[in-house]
């Protein structure tokens, strides 16, 4: 098989990268360990930056969202019993829109279908090779058959675990990393949302989120210990803890609980996000801790600017774009690496922390909710700073 561009990975980045360059007229073939059944069920983020729902949209892959997401002009901040809201339309003029990323998932992949793109799903011992010279190559089995792509270039699109950044020699790459002695217990609902936008919650006995996925469709989240197990936690359990971190003013509309998950808290960066021909890009180069929802949302500015560079350089041979694109993309992700942390950090309790540092995150939290200043910088880092 051939292809100018070879992706590993169905993910948002890997189907997003292949969207963007079947637009600039570029060929590529997704190449992806799941089903595709796997990857459209995988529950994860809700929530898309403008710009990144903008282009959903221009792309001509938004039209399902339009119809069925949910658009929010801002969110509410718990702590000491009360709700204070932060205006992202009036502070910043943006919005954040709800949908689920499986759903982005599943709109990507009949886009690149009806487009007569190539997806290929459960594939088996995939390796990526020659990406230090002129010739790259993905290997692969399919159906019980050795299979290979030769392509141009390698987007590593294959998340954290994949197998593109830890096939670069370790002494080509820096990593920065950082692990929370937390984790969040997640779950999805059957039940009607607690209020119109989405709630951070700030509470003595640990962080709490309220989210939502539709109408009749809430997703929660408990901070919990980081190897906590689901089943320890009966649904009234969860019910009650929520009600209890969410601070006692609300009452909450309960309902059958469909999913429970933990998920793991991690800051980490790879340096550069290119090794020769290969281009790491979303939760493959990073991870961010989902307290400040941006890992979708780095993931599609990776890839639009790879996807700009691969077509500069078929345009007319320049390799300027190339050359800049780990710089271009490590600048916003370090400020979206900031800004997580900076979420975590304040809504968290650390087991380490003393009392003297509660009432520093109480006083923090006292600014945000009085000060327009402190909230314009939480509204213009959350709704998405610019690309270039
Ligand atoms: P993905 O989604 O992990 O996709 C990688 C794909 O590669 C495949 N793969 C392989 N394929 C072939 N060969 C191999 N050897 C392979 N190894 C792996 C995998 O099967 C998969 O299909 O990475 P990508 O595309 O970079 O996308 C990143 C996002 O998925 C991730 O950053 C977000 O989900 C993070 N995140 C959030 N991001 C947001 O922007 N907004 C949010 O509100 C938000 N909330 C969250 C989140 C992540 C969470 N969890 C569970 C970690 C909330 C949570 C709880
Ligand atoms: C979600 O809806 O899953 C979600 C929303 C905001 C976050 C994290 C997760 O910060």
């Amino acid at each position: 098989m051939r292809a100018q561009v070879g992706i590993v990975g169905a993910g948002p980045a890997g189907l997003m990268l292949s969207h963007l360059l079947h637009r600039a007229g570029i060929s590529s073939i997704i190449i992806e360990a799941r089903s595709r059944a796997y990857c459209e069920a995988r529950i994860r983020a809700g929530l898309i930056e403008q710009w990144a729902a903008d282009m959903l949209v221009e792309t001509g892959v938004g039209a399902r969202m339009k119809r069925e997401s949910m658009v929010h002009d801002g969110i509410y901040i718990g702590f000491n019993g009360a709700l204070h809201r932060i205006d992202f339309k009036k502070l910043v003029g943006k919005r954040v829109t709800i949908y689920g990323q499986q759903e982005v998932v599943k709109d990507l992949i009949a886009k690149r279908i009806a487009d007569g793109g190539q997806i290929l799903f459960d594939c088996s011992d995939v390796r990526v090779r020659g990406f230090d010279g002129k010739a790259p190559k993905i290997t692969f089995r399919h159906g019980g058959k050795a299979e290979e792509v030769d392509c141009d270039f390698i987007g590593g699109c294959d998340g954290f675990h994949g197998v593109c950044r830890s096939s670069i020699p370790a002494n080509a790459i820096s990593v920065y990393e950082r692990e929370y002695p937390f984790g969040w217990l997640g779950i999805l609902a059957e039940a009607k949302p607690v209020a119109d936008e989405l709630i951070y919650a700030y509470h003595q006995r640990g962080f709490a989120l309220f989210s939502m996925r539709s109408p009749n469709l809430v997703r929660y989240y408990l901070q919990c210990a980081p190897d906590e197990n689901p089943d320890k936690w009966p649904d009234h359990k969860i019910w009650d803890e929520l009600e209890t971190r969410l601070g006692g003013t609300k009452v909450l509309s309960r309902g059958p609980i469909v999913e429970k998950i933990v998920a793991q808290m991690r800051s980490f960066v790879a340096e550069p996000m290119r090794h020769g021909r290969m281009f790491l890009a979303g939760d493959s180069a990073h991870i961010v801790p989902p307290t400040g929802a941006k890992g979708m949302n780095l993931a599609f500015a990776d890839v639009l600017v790879l996807s700009r560079a691969i077509a500069a350089f078929y345009r007319n041979g320049a390799t300027g774009l190339l050359d800049s694109y780990s710089d271009t993309c490590l600048r916003r992700v370090w400020k979206a690496q900031r800004f997580s942390w900076w979420m975590t950090r304040l809504m968290h309790l650390f087991p380490e922390e003393t009392p003297f540092d509660r009432r520093r995150q109480l006083a923090e939290l006292d600014y945000l909710a009085s000060s327009e200043a402190a909230a314009k910088s939480l509204a213009e880092n959350y709704v998405g700073l610019p690309i270039d």
